[in-house]
């Protein structure tokens, strides 16, 4: 059985930078978590897993962090996104 890596993306609702990144993953048809990090231990645990980084989204693709939005439509703009949501 093939499955989709998990991917985790964290948020703000009012965030363009998220809209932006979430539109990007929904445009490739795959599916994520998204974490509110409104919740302050949840933006700790956000902080703790992107070696510190404050901003959202921070995005997780498997084992990968990926960064934020810019990060995420760069690995796409040069073709290392689709590779990286493959099924394993
Ligand atoms: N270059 C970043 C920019 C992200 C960004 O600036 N996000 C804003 C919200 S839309 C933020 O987290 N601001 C809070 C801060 O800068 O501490 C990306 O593409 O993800």
């Amino acid at each position: 059985m093939t499955t989709q890596p998990k991917i985790t993306v964290y948020t703000t609702p009012w965030c363009p930078y998220c809209h932006s990144a979430k539109a990007l993953l929904k445009k490739k048809g795959v599916a994520f978590e998204e974490i509110d990090v409104q919740d302050p231990a949840l933006r700790q645990q956000m902080m703790l897993k992107s070696q510190g980084r404050r901003t959202v989204p921070q995005i997780f693709i498997g084992d990968r962090h990926v960064g934020g939005s810019d990060d995420l439509h760069e690995l796409d703009r040069r073709g290392g996104l689709d590779a990286l949501l493959q099924p394993a």
